[in-house]
């Protein structure tokens, strides 16, 4: 699959800008648990990624929607000194160094890397030395820091899925499975694997919570016994989250599988392929039409405001189709 860009496809003028913001969000959502900023910083990055033309000054920028007095100046400040003030101080502040580390550490969110650090936890030697503050989930993290940094090669994904699909096929020829992420979005590498697995006798309907955590457990022994998953961090009535490797000489990769009913298969499909920006102007074009779309159902909103039953969808194309937006492959979901 080629990597290049369409033709005509605008390039980012104004990157820098979207580095130091994309940074500062960061900051912002890692290290004050500030969502709202991290939002506002996150959003000001999206606006001007997307501007066709270099921004030239604070109060160019200022015209363009989500960006306000503050991130004018700072746009400014960047202009003339070629940095940022608060940037440079955020660099050598300890406490939130240490915290923008810790959540590094699968299973390790900002409330809890604070937490440690407030515990005089900095550094990952720190952690190996207090096994008890972590979980089950945390430890494995820490266990496997190295390799859940490390890209997973599209390759290597490929043969993961063409492992999982013949050891379901072994369990039942039923069983459907697809690798959504950044994965079904065509890029060369990704950040973890997300498998969805369905079954066309299995619907919303007919089974019960129970029911479906054990066909979930099923397929996961499974893929233990062929040495596939080599670690579980945690195993819930449709979720699985965990650890796979291809063979020994390869890193250890974090796996996650949904098993989903059939009639909720191509909305979870959908939502898992993302990306988390094409989901938003997707769902916010369903509301326009009058449904409200989510990861598992697409249902026609009333005059209430209440939602009807879920539309029977037996396809991706599907969803597009009724909410009357213009079919996107994958790969164009960026
Ligand atoms: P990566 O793993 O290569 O880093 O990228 P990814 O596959 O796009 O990201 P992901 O974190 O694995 O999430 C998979 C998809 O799930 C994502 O592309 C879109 C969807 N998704 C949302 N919102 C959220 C959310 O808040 N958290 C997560 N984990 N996924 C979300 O639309
Ligand atoms: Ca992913
Ligand atoms: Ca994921």
């Amino acid at each position: 699959m080629s990597k290049r860009k369409a033709p005509g496809d605008p390039k980012n003028l104004n990157q820098d800008f979207c580095d130091f913001l994309i940074e500062l969000a960061e900051h912002e959502l890692n290290v004050n648990r500030n969502h709202f900023k991290g939002q506002v910083y996150k959003n000001a990055a999206r606006v001007l990624a997307a501007h066709p033309t270099r921004i030239k000054s604070g109060e160019e920028a200022k015209h363009l929607k989500g960006i306000g007095k503050k991130i004018a100046l700072k746009i400014d400040e960047y202009l003339q000194t070629g940095k940022l003030k608060k940037l440079e101080n955020i660099h050598h502040d300890d406490k939130g160094n240490a915290i923008k580390l810790l959540t590094r550490v699968s299973g390790i969110g900002p409330a809890k890397a604070a937490k440690l650090v407030d515990e005089g936890i900095t550094s990952l030697e720190d952690l190996h030395k207090h096994p008890e503050k972590l979980t089950h989930h945390q430890l494995i993290g820490l266990k496997y820091f190295e390799d859940f940094e490390k890209k997973i090669p599209r390759n290597e994904i490929e043969q993961i899925e063409s492992q999982i699909k013949n050891q379901l096929e072994d369990i039942d020829p039923k069983f459907e499975v697809t690798i959504c992420g950044s994965y079904r979005r065509g890029k060369s590498e990704s950040g973890d694997i997300d498998a969805l697995i369905t079954h066309i006798d299995y619907n919303s309907s007919i089974i019960d919570k129970k029911h479906k955590n054990q066909v979930l457990k099923t397929i996961v022994d499974k893929l233990m016994q062929c040495h596939l998953i080599t670690d579980t961090l945690s195993l819930g009535e449709t979720k699985f989250m965990g650890t796979c490797q291809l063979n020994p000489s390869l890193p250890t990769r974090r796996l996650d599988i949904r098993f989903v009913p059939f009639d909720q298969y191509y909305c979870a499909v959908l939502y898992f392929t993302g990306s988390d920006l094409f989901n938003q102007n997707m769902r916010h074009h369903a509301l326009e039409q009058g449904f409200t779309l989510n990861e598992y159902t697409l249902r026609p909103l009333g005059l209430t405001g209440r939602s009807g039953e879920p539309v029977e969808i037996l396809s991706e194309k599907c969803i597009f189709d009724v909410i009357d937006y213009p079919y996107k492959s994958p790969e164009e979901r960026d």
